[in-house]
């Protein structure tokens, strides 16, 4: 499939200049993930060299400002001859020239562009990357020498310079972005880790590093066995147990290129991670649909030819994915991006191109490993009866619930009189004493409050069953009476909004927390509707003078010491031990009145990264989990105003 290039094949297309215009139209925006998308294309181009059999190894620099970064490949070089009609080296045409059919001419319609070695639009990226730094410098070693050029927001510095003889050959490009284009030019590093360690595995055998020259750190990242490598990786960290030892792995390479591997687990979600060529699809698209809709086939085909369906239990699509982990991977020529975040595949013939690939493969091997096969289908068995019997729990409260026509509500709950109306909100309070004070201090109009007594279940990998039991739990759920699990349904939540209340120290960190893996596995929807929110109670009462100030944290008790501390006055501080200490009226003012009080709405920023969050945090290693409530709480959900 391989040419050898020549200059001429370069056809002269356009200037720069509407980069430096209009950004977001060839990178998406500005902000840190544009200023991201800069690496991602030079990493393109070096990983293009990769596929297409020349490099072997790529490594990346984030250099010690943590605002520039170099690219390295050991592959064939850029080509420096020159072009025949403009007599300028190919290396400068292919970095000043914005290329027609390219990777951004569909930006606008939500396209991200071609599978670039399929399609041979090799280094389209490089020109926008170029026109959006304030500095780039190329350096190709080829034929027995080094060459270097430099540019200025795209524009060369001089001309192809002569470095001298050198071995081997390979393409370096050091790029700074031009902060008068982008607000703010510091890379995250652990973004850039991440990215390579991804590609490392998504392409088998080759070598990624990763300089981190802002700390020092250094990462190499080989994976022999690709997907598999990745594969063994999630369920290592999600302390996922196999349900079967070896994957199920399919590769195909004819024009649409498709890599999968997939593995059941004892863990009651389904975690699959999808790529298009390279490119994280966080919230799926048409390759994930095929995959479902192929493997479902595939596995309830599978139980009906050799009549493996228990009586009385109804497998469905979800009892069959429960506890599947798996990476798909596909490679297409001209993918289009949908999304605000334009994570999700779009491509309508992708799904049945999946499907149709993977429900023969997969059926076949069933038939052909049955001692796999048995072990899965078992799996799916107790999925199946586990949500029958989780649905006959969650069931029956709601039905304790509504029976009588008057609600059976705990006893503990101190219910507000106009709940299911508009301003109406829970507060879910640690401890009675707590409880107490919330209980004189609120609203009681559009304010409840649902005191927890002890601690509540950690219920990361726990069925909805089990999570029944737990009366603390059960108790939230009657009192939401929006149902839970797959049966939750935000419309029929009592109240506007559900607010977690917990001291501000740690302790108070880990019920949150609790709570927070409760709700995110439990009743997902009540986050997705931006139905839960986190109360701040301040820590510190500051008295300065005849003014009273409130900090929610040390770093707030510096800030307002720091700004209101004047002269040689002498402040006044008390530390709350809980909110049980604080008077009634406190309590209002700082925490409950919605004319002064400060809310978090829980928010779920990345599902992937939550998802590991909330295993690493709640999963099965209890020591490590503790630091990370400490160090990470506000990490593990994004919290907005
Ligand atoms: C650090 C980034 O860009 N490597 C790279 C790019 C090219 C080649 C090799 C290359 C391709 C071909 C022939 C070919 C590019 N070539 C072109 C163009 N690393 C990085 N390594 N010889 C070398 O595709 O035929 C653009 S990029 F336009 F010349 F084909």
């Amino acid at each position: 499939m391989t040419t050898t290039y020549t200059a001429k094949d370069i056809a002269v297309l356009e200037g720069l200049e509407p980069v430096r215009k209009r950004p977001g139209m060839y990178i998406g925006g500005v902000s840190s993930a544009g200023l991201h998308h800069l690496v991602w294309e030079i990493l393109d181009n070096a990983v293009d060299e990769a596929m297409n059999g020349y490099a072997t190894e790529i490594n990346v620099t984030l250099h010690a400002d943590g605002t520039s970064v170099s690219v390295a490949d050991n592959g064939r070089g850029i080509p420096i001859d020159k072009h025949p009609k403009t007599k300028r080296p190919a290396l400068e045409v292919i970095l000043t020239t914005l290329h027609a059919g390219g990777k951004f001419d569909n930006e606008a319609a939500g396209g991200h562009g071609a599978y670039k070695t399929a399609g041979g639009l090799h280094g389209v990226g490089a020109s926008v990357v170029n026109a959006l730094s304030k500095e780039l410098v190329a350096t190709v070693r080829r034929d027995g020498a080094a060459y270097e050029m430099r540019f200025k927001i795209g524009k060369p510095v001089g001309d192809l310079k002569k470095l001298g003889p050198a071995r081997g050959s390979g393409t370096t490009i050091y790029f700074h972005p031009d902060p008068t284009i982008f607000p703010k030019t510091e890379f995250d590093p652990e973004t850039i880790r991440e990215r390579l360690e991804v590609t490392s595995y998504l392409h088998k055998g080759l070598k990624v590093t990763f300089d981190n020259e802002v700390n020092k750190q250094k990462h190499t990242y080989e994976h022999k066995l690709g997907l598999a490598d990745y594969l063994n990786k999630i369920i290592a960290t999600r302390s996922a147990r196999p349900v079967h030892a070896a994957p199920f792995e399919y590769a195909k390479d004819n024009g649409f290129k498709i890599e999968l591997v997939l593995q059941w687990t004892e863990s009651t979600d389904e975690h699959i991670r999808s790529y298009v060529n390279g490119i994280p699809t966080a919230s799926g698209g048409t390759h994930e649909t095929g995959l479902r809709s192929g493997l479902t086939k595939a596995v309830r085909n599978y139980i009906d030819t050799h009549s493996l369906s228990p009586r009385g239990v109804t497998l469905t699509p979800d009892d069959i994915r429960e506890g599947l982990t798996g990476v798909l991977s596909i490679f297409i020529g001209d993918p289009q991006f949908q999304g605000q975040t334009k994570d999700r595949l779009n491509n309508p013939e992708v799904q049945s191109q999946v499907d149709g690939a993977v429900r023969p493969v997969l059926e076949h091997y069933l038939n052909e490993n049955r001692s796999i096969a048995e072990s899965i289908v078992a799996r799916i068995i107790l999925a199946a009866r586990a949500r029958e019997a989780s649905r006959a729990a969650s069931d029956s409260i709601v039905r304790k619930t509504a029976t009588t026509g008057r609600l059976n509500l705990p006893g503990k709950l101190s219910d507000c009189s106009a709940h299911g109306s508009r301003g109406s909100e829970l507060f879910i309070v640690e401890g009675d004493s707590a409880g107490g004070s919330a209980k004189q201090g609120r609203d009681r109009t559009h304010q409840a409050i649902l005191p927890l007594r002890g601690k509540v279940l950690n219920a990361e990998s726990a069925s909805l069953a089990k999570v029944l039991e737990n009366k603390e739990l059960a108790d939230l759920v009657t009192a939401l009476g929006c149902g839970a699990g797959k049966s939750c349904d935000e419309t029929k939540l009592r109240y506007e909004r559900v607010i977690l209340l917990a001291d501000a120290d740690s302790d108070g960190h880990h019920i949150t927390t609790l709570l927070l893996t409760f709700f995110y596995r439990h009743m997902t929807r009540l986050i997705e509707a931006g139905r839960v929110y986190i109360a701040c109670p301040p820590l510190y009462r500051i008295d300065i003078g005849k003014q009273t100030h409130w900090a929610a944290d040390d770093d707030d008790k510096e800030r307002i010491l720091k700004e209101h501390l004047k002269g040689n006055a002498k402040p006044e501080i008390t530390r709350f031990k809980g909110l049980g200490e604080m008077m009634p009226k406190v309590l209002w003012e700082t925490t409950l009145n919605p004319e002064t009080r400060r809310l978090l709405r829980v928010e779920i920023a990345d599902p992937i990264a939550t998802d590991r969050v909330i295993n690493d945090l709640m999963g099965k290693d209890a020591q490590p989990r503790f630091h990370f409530i400490m160090d990470r709480a506000a990490e593990a959900l994004e919290l907005d105003v």
